[in-house]
This record gives C-alpha cells, sequence and structure tokens, in this order.
C-alpha cells in the first residue's frame, strides 16, 4: 500500500462508525484466510484487503482462494507488463509473454504468475545459468525460414527442434518467401529438408507475396496458441498480419548486403484473434545457445537415435565401438543430423 492509497483509506474509514469498521476489517480477516497465500508470495495486508473493499476494486463476495484478478499476459517490458489492456509492475516476477497472471487492481501489480502448461526459453547469452523466456503456454512454436534474404541454413533448426522438444510444446517448420525461387531452386531447398521431414516435422512452404501456403499455416494454428520464432527478417510479422485480419505489425526491410533483417521487432507481443487462435510475434534471435547438455540428455532431442542399441550403456556415439547410431548412419540416422549432435557435444 503506497502513501495515496493509505490517506484515501484513511479518510474513507473516517467516514465510518465503529461497528462498519469493526465489520469491515473482520470481512477482510476472513477473505485473507481463505486465500492462504501460495509459497513465496506475501500475504496481503489487511489494510489493502479493506482499501480494496472501500474502492469496490474487490467485490465483496470475493471467492475463496481468489488472490485478485488474472488475465493474460500479452507483452512484457523490462519492469512492467501488460496483462490484457492493463500494465502492471512485475513487482518481481519472473513474466513470459503467455503466462496467466493474477493482479491486484488497486495497486496495478503482479502478484502470481500461474503454474505453465509449457515454456520456450533460452539461456541468457550473458549469463549461460540463467533462462530467458520467450513465451509460455503455447502448443505450437512455427519456426519460420526463409528460402533467400535471408538464405536458409538448415542446421539452426535442429537446435529449435532441440528448445522446442524441451519446453514441451509442438514444432512445425514454415518455409517462406518461395516467390524469390525457380522452381528448380525449390525443388533444391525442399531436398535439404527431407531429414526434418522424416522426422515427422509438419513443413509448409509459403508467401506473403503470392499468398501461396497461408491458408495451409491458418489451419495449421487454428484453435491454438502459438509463437513465432526465427532470425530477423524472415517474415514472422508479415505472416502474423497476413494470417490475422486486422493486425498490423511493424514489418523491416533486409539489408542488401548481409541479407539479414534489422530487428524490426523488438519485443515479443501475443495476439488474440477472438477464435480461440492466439499467435504470439517474436523479435528476431540470432542465435539460439543451448544449455550444455549431457550426452544422454541429447540423445534424448534425437528421437531417431531411440531404440538403437549401443555395447556401451553409456555410449557417447562419438568414437566408442559396437555403436548403434553410428551403425545407423545413412540408414536411419541421417548423417547431417548426426554432425549437428557431434558439434553440440562438442562445443
Ligand atoms: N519477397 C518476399 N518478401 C517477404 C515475404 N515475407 C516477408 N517479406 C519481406 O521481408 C522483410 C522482413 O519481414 P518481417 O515480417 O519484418 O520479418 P521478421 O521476421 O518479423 O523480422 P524481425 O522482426 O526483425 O525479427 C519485409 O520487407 C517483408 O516485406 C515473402 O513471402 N516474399
Ligand atoms: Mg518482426
Ligand atoms: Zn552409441
Amino acid at each position: 500500500m503506497d502513501r495515496k492509497q493509505y490517506r484515501i483509506l484513511t479518510s474513507k474509514l473516517s467516514e465510518l462508525g465503529n461497528t462498519e469498521r469493526r465489520k469491515l476489517y473482520q470481512q477482510a480477516a476472513s477473505i485473507r484466510k481463505a486465500a492462504s497465500p501460495l509459497p513465496g508470495v506475501k500475504p496481503e495486508s489487511l489494510h489493502d484487503i479493506v482499501f480494496g473493499l472501500l474502492t469496490q476494486e474487490r467485490a465483496a463476495e470475493s471467492p475463496a482462494g481468489d488472490l485478485g484478478e488474472t488475465g493474460t499476459v500479452v507483452w512484457v517490458g523490462p519492469k512492467t507488463c501488460h496483462v490484457g489492456e492493463l500494465e502492471c509492475g512485475l513487482n518481481g516476477n519472473r513474466v513470459a509473454v503467455g503466462d496467466v497472471a493474477s493482479f491486484d487492481r488497486a495497486d496495478l501489480l503482479v502478484t502470481n504468475v500461474s503454474p505453465r502448461k509449457t515454456l520456450l526459453s533460452r539461456p541468457d547469452p550473458g549469463n549461460p545459468n540463467l533462462e530467458l523466456p520467450i513465451a509460455a503456454n503455447v502448443d505450437l512454436v512455427v519456426i519460420v525460414v526463409s528460402v533467400k534474404s535471408p538464405p536458409l541454413h538448415v542446421r539452426f533448426i535442429d537446435r529449435y527442434l532441440i528448445t522446442i522438444d524441451r519446453s514441451g510444446a509442438n514444432a512445425a517448420l514454415c518455409v517462406n518467401k518461395l516467390d524469390l525461387l525457380t522452381p528448380e531452386e525449390r525443388t533444391q531447398e525442399f531436398n535439404k529438408l527431407t531429414p526434418y521431414a522424416d522426422l515427422g516435422l509438419p513443413i509448409i512452404g509459403c508467401s506473403i507475396e503470392t499468398g501461396e501456403g497461408l491458408d495451409e499455416i491458418k489451419n495449421l494454428i487454428s484453435g491454438s496458441t502459438c509463437v513465432f520464432v526465427g532470425h530477423s527478417g524472415v517474415g514472422k510479422s508479415s505472416l502474423l498480419n497476413n494470417v490475422a485480419s486486422g493486425i498490423a505489425e511493424r514489418t523491416g526491410e533486409v539489408s542488401r548486403g548481409y541479407g539479414r533483417g534489422r530487428h524490426t521487432t523488438t519485443w515479443s507481443s501475443l495476439h488474440d484473434l477472438g477464435d480461440g487462435t492466439r499467435i504470439i510475434d517474436t523479435p528476431g534471435i540470432r542465435s539460439l545457445g543451448l544449455k550444455p547438455l549431457s550426452p544422454e540428455e541429447l540423445s534424448w532431442h534425437f528421437p531417431e537415435f531411440a531404440g538403437l542399441k549401443c555395447k556401451f550403456s553409456n555410449c557417447t556415439h562419438l568414437h566408442e565401438p559396437e555403436c548403434g547410431v553410428k551403425d545407423a548412419l545413412g540408414v536411419n540416422v541421417r548423417p547431417e543430423r548426426y554432425e549437428t549432435y557431434r558439434r553440440i557435444l562438442q562445443e
């Protein structure tokens, strides 16, 4: 409770008789008792609750266990976030776009973040022990790549797949800017993606320019909460604008010399399309680091390794004899994928 609220509280209380005041504080005590704060959350003070009752920010019959109102976080800044339309202080909470946050309407502070279904995060490049949340509670992560400006490098898809696997969400791949290719080039680019098609990853080719593939993307994401991730300039915001009518996210040019985008989107944001579909647009990520993983942990994220038998149970699949993974190279295990595995381990 800040000074201003305290002054409002004392002036409102001074208008009341003793009995009314006592009743108010008794009511506040029973609300607080019913709310039983979660571990790590400071219980609300009686004054705060009385303030809420007096300013009618809190319904008198507040349901038991309710710590305040809740809403979906649609934007997160350095010190505040938007819960729906309301800007609320983070109040020391780690909040991601897509989170369900409880907040106090009287002082506009986040009081609690609901347990997450999924959490997509990456290590902080400055401090690898710290995870930076990208998006929470998403069902589907759409990796957006472009075939030209910027060109397609498939290896980073493997890293995204590991990160997505760890998040608990499903993955899909969207290959944008097909209008920039000749039919021969198109075949070449899609050939590069066969290892991912083999893994069962949904792959949709599209172009904002010609409209190709956009209906397929709409079908893919319909009814789910999804997030568009990928390098800067691949067309994430353009896609959002084109699959969701009435949304106008800023899109940017790609620099000629480097074929890289200019980081037009700087903050993640959630857009509710109203039909159960929600899209989170994210800023382009230059490189997606991975938290250090043991060979065993890393293998779990290569589904094609599952069921292959190695002589040693702790086989790293690098130099051991009678290694099922190395024996399957070129058969059930794609050499490109094995190469990624090897590189990630050796980092
Ligand atoms: N030729 C062509 N250009 C496209 C297509 N999709 C997007 N672009 C262009 O690519 C540029 C970058 O698009 P954005 O939507 O801003 O890319 P972004 O992925 O959101 O980039 P960041 O916000 O920086 O991460 C813009 O100039 C778009 O007009 C496409 O299908 N074909
Ligand atoms: Mg963008
Ligand atoms: Zn092995």
